[in-house]
């Protein structure tokens, strides 16, 4: 096959930051992908029904002018965010759905959720309006091995909180273990789960190959190759509750370089091109646009985008450093590879 026509693609979890970061990485996404999740982390997060609309206004005025890109805006939960800020921002489009950060799981996660309990009163609203709730799952008490954090969330607080609210739509975002998996596949279709392409291709050996490899640190961290195994059977299987969400993440290689390093991939430069390869390393490229197209817009309930991109079978060099500004670059995944696909 030397080249594929698909629906064009959406990213259903993404990572764009604010300001000059933000307008150097936005064209990335908005040349590709129709529509994506924009994560609230940002300092100081999106919390409220007005933060998001003024973040959205910045993020229009950053794309480029020949795009139908739409950014889909996301709600930081807090221990004291309000349930009818939320439910009246979800009515009025401000966002499409709430994002759960246990308390410092990841970057920018301090003002997360301390404890599930406290914010009972807006996941009960959510579950009754039909609000996505799309969740970091790894829980955050230090004891727990970093490597088992995802696998604990699982049993100690999303199987509970599906079993409270059975009617809640959630996302279980950026999937790094079997037990994610069998815990989608045995839910019904209120359940979904994202997949990044480094968690498809990276097990947690390859952070240490040769070396320690900062530029792929990211939260989930990297797991045993079992689990990458399974993670990527299930982005290849056409699974309904399986979708693209790139998680892409930049943080400056300064940042990335030092004693201690940011957490974040930096992937959206050869996003939908990376995964193309998983699916024809794996023979099912069949499945592709359901995954990358049709998946996501269904659980959303939104139409799939009108428009289709096509990709070819092509060799092309992923540059090792992309300059934001005189002081601030980006390394981004695949950096200093060959890619062999790319979308025309
Ligand atoms: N993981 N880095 C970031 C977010 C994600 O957990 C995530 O969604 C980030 O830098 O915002 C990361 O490693
Ligand atoms: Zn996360
Ligand atoms: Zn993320």
């Amino acid at each position: 096959m030397d080249s594929i026509t698909i629906k064009r693609p959406d990213d259903w979890h993404l990572h764009i930051r604010d300001g000059k970061m933000m307008e150097a990485v936005l064209p990335y996404t908005a040349s590709v992908f129709g529509r994506a999740i924009i994560m609230p982390n940002l300092t100081p997060p999106v919390i409220t029904a007005q933060d998001a609309v003024e973040y959205h206004e910045r993020i229009m005025a950053a794309l480029p002018k020949d795009t139908q890109f739409k950014p889909l805006m996301t709600a930081y939960l807090t221990d004291n965010t309000d349930p009818d800020d939320i439910a009246k921002g979800f009515q009025e489009n401000a966002f499409v759905a709430v994002k759960l950060y246990p308390a410092h799981a990841t970057t920018n996660s301090a003002h997360g959720v301390s404890d599930i309990t406290k914010v009972d009163a807006v996941v009960k609203r959510m579950s009754e309006i039909g609000m996505p709730l799309l969740i970091h799952g790894e829980v955050t008490r230090s004891e727990v091995d970093i490597y088992d954090r995802e696998a604990v969330f699982i049993q100690e607080t999303l199987m509970p909180l599906k079993e409270k609210y059975p009617d809640l739509k959630v996302v279980l975002e950026h999937i790094t273990t079997s037990e994610a998996v069998d815990f989608v596949k045995a839910a019904d279709d209120t359940v979904a789960a994202t997949i990044t392409p480094q968690h498809i291709i990276i097990n947690r050996s390859d952070m240490f190959r040769g070396g320690i490899r900062p530029h792929l640190y990211c939260l989930p961290i990297a797991k045993r190759e079992k689990h990458r195994l399974a993670v990527r059977e299930a982005a290849v299987s056409g699974h309904k509750s399986f979708f693209l969400g790139t998680d892409s993440a930049p943080h400056p290689i300064g940042a990335k370089e030092s004693s201690c390093g940011c957490a974040g991939i930096f992937n959206v430069p050869a996003a939908i091109e990376t995964y193309l390869e998983v699916f024809e390393e794996e023979r099912k490229i069949e499945n592709f646009e359901a995954f990358a197209s049709l998946n996501g817009p269904a659980f959303y309930e939104m139409p799939v985008n009108e428009d289709s991109i096509t990709i070819v079978k092509q060799d092309w060099n992923m540059e090792n450093e992309i300059v934001i500004d005189e002081t601030t670059s980006l390394h981004p995944f695949k950096g200093g590879k060959t890619v062999t696909w790319k979308v025309q």
